[in-house]
């Protein structure tokens, strides 16, 4: 995120696309809510009714996959219109020409033509965004109300991700609505600790605090302190391109710490096939996922309440994690299994270092190597973190960190306009598959559920998984609310129990991932990854709906 979380409660305008913010980041929809009643306009870009849109102004309810032409729209009419802040564009950033020559054939109508949203409100929301319009109250701030812009998955899980992300960017750029509080643009991150993942190096092309793994100078720096001679310079496989590769066999052994694939990478079929090829699966979790059941060894890892360490937020807060639990029977924190792994196997695993250097004493040591090789974490310690946390970047010891990102200039200098173009989703429905499958979360379940279906009071209210039908499309096919509907892609099939509802528009269905008994990755797909960040196309892909009883019934008459 650029901004921060607490900022929120200021905001004059949102624009939040491709986030069910309400059951996915319930915090932060918090501060969403209270700013909405104190006045702030909420505009939202989602196929879904998702339950935020009772608080919204606007909802802009495009059919999957159509979102872009929209965007590009609002800024079509905000140049047209002159709602820029030109002294922003002139100052702080570079490519605005070719950009706005870009964006000529993006016509409200034509995005309307295609998304299904009347251009009346496109060119409402393009007011309200550029000049972040309140609905009542005044404004914390002087002159242009300020607007910050929250996605998600929605966004990013898309064949044109990338893309996607850059053209959110242009439009904060555009109107001046970055490097300021309560405003820029802020990816609501997922599990508690990805954002510290990667920034760590948990990403197959940087080293720690993003620095290339193809950046010779990054690699001399980084080597050293990590007691070996040379890194590799390889770029490594992604996930999806890791199962690829099992199943072609050319990876021939996967070590799977704390995910479950077999239920949560698309093409579920696929993904088996890759994973028992393998001649050698490693899984280490604090369950029996359904992954590790397939694994040849299984090493149990102690859980998130049974250890310590950090975890990086989505603002971007190192916070410590203090244990509460004893960790069962043999179960140890992962940095002790992969450091013993490591320190013993050292030459299998081809990382040739003094042995005692992987045996860290704690993980404040941990934190104190990584901080010496990771600028934007320079100054975090154990020690400063206390119950507040840091934001990065944090380079110095006796520096407070980072609450709002670009305040002065951007971290290249000049914010560069990429002249994007709208592309489309690989597969669209057509005759033989004519709906839109769009997959995601459920507040009270957690991914693949082996945390939260094993919780009572979670299953209670939601025990099983169901599909969200529009009525029409369900009438279409004789289906009744309730019942057991079939749902097939090119990939499978799977089984469940239809729920009708005008929340998902017609043409489009939506199954969360939860569930192992309805697994909506049998349906999903890898025919094309984004480009750039190898992410699959899991909102959007073709499906059918079948009525097993009327399939029954027309092989009884048949036969
Ligand atoms: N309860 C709960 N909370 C979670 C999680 C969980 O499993 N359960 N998982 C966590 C993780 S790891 C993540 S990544 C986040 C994910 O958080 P979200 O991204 O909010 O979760 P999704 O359910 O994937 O919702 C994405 C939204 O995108 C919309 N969408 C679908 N297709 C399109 C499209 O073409 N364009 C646009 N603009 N929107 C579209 C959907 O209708 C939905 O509202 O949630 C985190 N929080
Ligand atoms: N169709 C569809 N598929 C999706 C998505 C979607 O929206 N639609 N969303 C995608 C997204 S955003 C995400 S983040 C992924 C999530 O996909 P996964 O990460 O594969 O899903 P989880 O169920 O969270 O699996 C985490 C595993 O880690 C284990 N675990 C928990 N804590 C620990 C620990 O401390 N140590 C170890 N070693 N293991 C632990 C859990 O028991 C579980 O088996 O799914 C992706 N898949
Ligand atoms: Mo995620």
């Amino acid at each position: 995120m650029t901004n921060s979380i607490r900022e929120f409660r200021d905001t004059d305008c949102f624009l939040i696309t491709g986030s069910n913010t309400a059951e996915s980041h319930p915090v932060i929809s918090y501060e969403v809510v209270r700013a909405a009643n104190a006045g702030a306009n909420l505009i939202i870009l989602d196929p879904r009714r998702i339950p935020l849109v009772k608080h919204a102004t606007l909802h802009l309810q495009a059919k999957p996959g159509t979102d872009i032409y929209i965007l590009l729209a609002m800024m079509h009419v905000i140049v047209r219109e002159g709602w820029a802040d030109t002294a922003f564009v002139e100052e702080r950033t570079e490519g605005f020409e070719e950009f706005a020559a870009m964006l000529e054939e993006y016509t409200p109508e034509h995005a309307a033509l295609l998304s299904g949203v009347p251009a009346e409100q496109i060119e409402l929301a393009a007011r309200l965004y550029a000049n972040g319009a309140r609905a009542h109250g005044t404004s914390r701030y002087d002159g242009r109300g300020h607007s910050a812009i929250l996605y998600a998955m929605g966004i990013t899980q898309r064949s044109n991700g990338t893309d996607l992300v850059k053209t959110l960017a242009n439009l904060a750029m555009l109107c001046g609505q970055v490097g300021k509080r309560s405003a820029g643009v802020n990816p609501l991150r997922g599990q508690s600790n990805v954002q510290g993942a990667c920034d760590v190096g948990c990403l197959v092309n940087v080293l720690p605090g993003y620095q290339p793994v193809t950046d010779e100078a990054a690699r001399a720096r980084v080597a050293p302190k990590w007691g070996v001679d040379t890194l590799p310079d390889k770029v490594g496989l992604t996930v999806v391109e890791a199962i690829n590769a099992a199943a072609e066999g050319t990876v021939r052994a996967l070590y799977v710490m704390g995910e479950n694939p077999l239920l949560s990478d698309p093409d579920t079929q696929h993904v088996e096939h890759g994973l028992r090829t393998l001649d050698f699966l490693l899984v280490q979790d604090i369950f029996l996922s359904e992954t590790a059941q397939l694994a040849h060894l299984v090493l149990p890892a102690a859980a998130s309440l049974e250890k310590d360490g950090t975890f990086t937020n989505t603002e971007r807060r190192v916070q410590m994690v203090r244990p509460v639990l004893e960790a069962p029977g043999e179960a140890l924190p992962d940095w002790v299994i992969t450091g013993r792994l490591a320190a013993r196997y050292d030459e299998i695993m081809g990382i040739r270092r003094d042995q005692a250097a992987w045996l860290y004493p704690s993980t404040a040591a941990i934190m104190e190597e990584l901080a010496s090789v990771t600028p934007i974490y320079g100054g975090v310690s154990h020690a400063r973190l206390g119950n507040h946390g840091l934001q990065w970047p944090c380079p110095t010891a006796d520096h407070p960190g980072t609450a709002i990102l670009h305040v002065e200039k951007f971290s290249r200098g000049r914010g560069k306009f990429f002249a994007v173009r709208a592309s489309d989703p690989v597969e669209l429905p057509d005759e033989e598959y004519p709906l839109i499958l769009t997959t995601g979360r459920v507040l009270y379940h957690y991914h693949t559920g082996t945390q939260t279906r094993r919780s009572g009071p979670l299953s209670w209210v939601e025990p099983r998984g169901y599909v969200e039908i529009h009525p029409a499309d369900a009438e279409a096919v004789g289906l009744e609310d309730g019942a057991a509907v079939v749902v097939e892609s090119r990939r499978g099939t799977i089984r469940t129990k239809a729920h009708l509802t005008e929340d998902v528009p017609q043409g489009t269905i939506f199954l969360a991932f939860h569930w192992r008994e309805a697994p909506a990755n049998m349906l999903t797909h890898t025919i094309k990854l984004d480009p750039v960040a190898k992410i699959p196309e899991y909102k959007v892909c073709a499906v059918k709906i079948v009525n097993p009883r009327a399939r029954l019934k027309e092989k009884a008459s048949a036969d």
